[in-house]
């Protein structure tokens, strides 16, 4: 099975590289933020604990989407692969993650990691809370925060997956094509 993490900062185009690549190999998305979001419209319990963390643009806690993420590689049967958007996120996730595939013996192949300068990924957000409404692309002081606990938190994962020979590093400025291609061709190899 073809199992990616799609990894990067917030704002380095992983939600939308992951529409190409769904499409392209046929693999399930799993986007934890997008989960999320979908609790909070939904109004359930988990949904507003998680709402008190995004909007400030902290992580929700680990034992939440690791659940979440759980149940839904639960109900998915016959997959040829799945994306995994913004998920993991700690390095208890990328273990956790690890557990849950290993029942399975469908190990990650790959972690593609967007690299993108700090004032794109600034841009980007900004503009896209003109159009999305998300409260954590609104507020340049929350934005900031996002892309402080990517450099805490969830950075150090690179070296958790770079032993294994997992980790690939990608440039993820210019078009949305380009980056596409750059990240089939990584894709291809492995
Ligand atoms: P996410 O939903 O994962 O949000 P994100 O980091 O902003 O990435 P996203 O995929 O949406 O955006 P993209 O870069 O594609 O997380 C939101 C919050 O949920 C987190 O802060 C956290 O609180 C919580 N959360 C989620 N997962 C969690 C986890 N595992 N553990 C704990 N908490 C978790 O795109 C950004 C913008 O850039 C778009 O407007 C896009 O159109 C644009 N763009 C993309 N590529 C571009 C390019 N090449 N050129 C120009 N613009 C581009």
């Amino acid at each position: 099975m073809l199992n990616l993490v799609l990894f990067g900062p917030p704002g380095a185009g992983k939600g939308t590289q992951a529409g190409f690549l769904i499409e392209k190999y046929n693999l399930i998305h799993l986007s934890t933020g997008d989960l999320l979001r979908s609790e909070i419209n939904a109004g359930t319990k988990l949904g507003l604990e998680a709402k008190s963390y995004m909007d400030k643009g902290e992580l929700v806690p680990d034992e939440v989407v690791i659940g979440m993420i759980k149940s839904k590689l639960e109900t998915v049967k016959d997959a040829k692969g799945f994306i995994f958007d913004g998920f993991p996120r700690t390095v208890d996730q990328a273990k956790a993650l690890d557990n849950l595939l290993d029942g399975n013996k469908t190990p990650v192949l790959g972690m593609l990691s967007l690299e993108v300068e700090k004032q794109e990924l600034i841009d980007r957000l900004v503009s896209r809370g003109k159009v999305s409404g998300r409260a954590d692309d609104q507020d340049p002081t929350v934005i900031e925060n996002r892309i402080n606990v990517y450099n805490q938190k969830t950075l150090p994962l690179i070296e958790y997956y770079r032993p294994l020979g997992k980790h690939f590093g990608i440039n993820g400025m210019g078009s949305i094509e380009d980056i596409a291609l750059r990240l089939k061709e990584v894709i291809e190899k492995l």
